[in-house]
């Protein structure tokens, strides 16, 4: 389906003025981010679906596909697919859980701001189980994420999940930031902060293995789980001389993906030639499971920077963006 809009100012729009609700793809509410020195950021009400992150010369630094399906109960492909509470293609869930494909709301009672936070660039969603998502994973949650587009536009997201079980029962969920990040040549492109490190590879029945000691390049499918990573993780594009750094907080685990050609012919939502111009780089939690105990809270974030990279000219040295503060 092409991805033509029809944006339309709502009836309602939200308090922040850095902040909007207008009509998205196929009528569906999305907010858009503004920051004063012109980044943006859109995040769909349908599945808190982050879709677009522009820097400040407008260039869309994640990817969504040209054939994204923008309609429930399908999960738009692209941009950051919230995986919850199940991260994996099996189990008994939905792929990835089904927090993706649920409309979440404006969060009537957001958590308050650090006092020292300036930035107004933000929104807080808030989805809890219907009856049905009871009927399948009987559990009761609140999750509230917060989307903010930071003065130097930076994107975070913040996640906050609570076990409101009035049942005394504990439950237990995995977690990813799926995020799709657009880069100019899959071929030219490569991740450092992984080296050396175990993961499993879901090419091989998620069997364990050790990763080499280079940065990771790309020539063929990659699937891989990396465990017990780093803070920070850079994604070099040689071509665009761009650096993305994620740097993340209580996710230990690291999905790195790419479909390449054969999968990327198996997906109707994905275009034959598409794995050439993205990657997915996941801040995750799946090695270990999360268990909340009812009235408890886990709380997580990924920041995701794009700094300029001369790395080609060998001046951008990817240890110090990792190390800098
Ligand atoms: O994150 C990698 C992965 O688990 C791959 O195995 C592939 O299935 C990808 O997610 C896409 O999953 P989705 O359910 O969004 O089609």
């Amino acid at each position: 389906m092409s991805r033509s809009e029809s944006e339309s100012e709502s009836s309602s729009s939200l308090e922040n003025k850095s902040c909007e609700i207008i009509k998205g793809i196929n009528g569906l509410d999305k907010i858009i981010l503004r920051e004063i020195h012109g980044t943006t950021v859109e995040v769909y009400l349908y599945g808190a679906h982050v879709t677009s992150w522009k820097n400040d010369q407008g260039e869309e630094l994640l990817f969504v596909s040209s054939k994204a399906v923008f309609k429930p109960p399908k999960a738009i492909r692209g941009g950051i697919p919230i995986c919850f509470p199940q991260f994996s293609n099996l189990g008994s869930l939905e792929a990835h859980g089904f927090a993706r494909c649920r409309l979440w709301s404006i969060d009537p009672d957001p958590p308050a701001f650090p006092p020292n936070v300036t930035n107004r660039a933000y929104v807080d969603l808030l989805l809890k189980p219907t009856e049905e998502d009871l009927k399948i994973w009987p559990h009761s949650f609140e999750y509230r994420l917060r989307v903010t587009l930071g003065p130097g536009g930076d994107l975070m997201l913040t996640s906050r999940v609570r076990n409101t079980n009035t049942d005394g029962k504990p439950f237990t969920f995995t977690f990813a930031y799926h995020t799709y990040f657009s880069v100019s040549d899959i071929s030219e492109v490569r991740v450092e902060g992984l080296e050396t490190l175990d993961y499993l590879d879901n090419l091989k029945n998620r069997e364990r293995n050790t990763e080499q000691g280079d940065a990771i390049t790309f020539e063929s499918e990659i699937d891989k789980i990396y465990l017990s990573t780093p803070s920070k993780i850079a994604i070099l594009d040689h071509e665009k001389k761009r650096t993305f750094v994620i740097r993340k907080d209580g996710l230990p685990d690291a999905v790195v993906w790419n479909p390449w050609d054969k999968k990327a012919k198996a997906m109707a939502d994905f275009g034959d030639e598409e794995y050439k111009h993205m990657l997915c780089v996941e801040a995750a939690a799946i090695e270990k499971p999360i268990t909340l105990k009812p009235g408890e809270e886990w709380k997580v974030r990924q920041e995701l920077s794009a700094v300029p990279s001369s790395y080609c000219s060998g001046q951008l040295d990817p240890n110090k963006v990792l190390k800098g503060s």
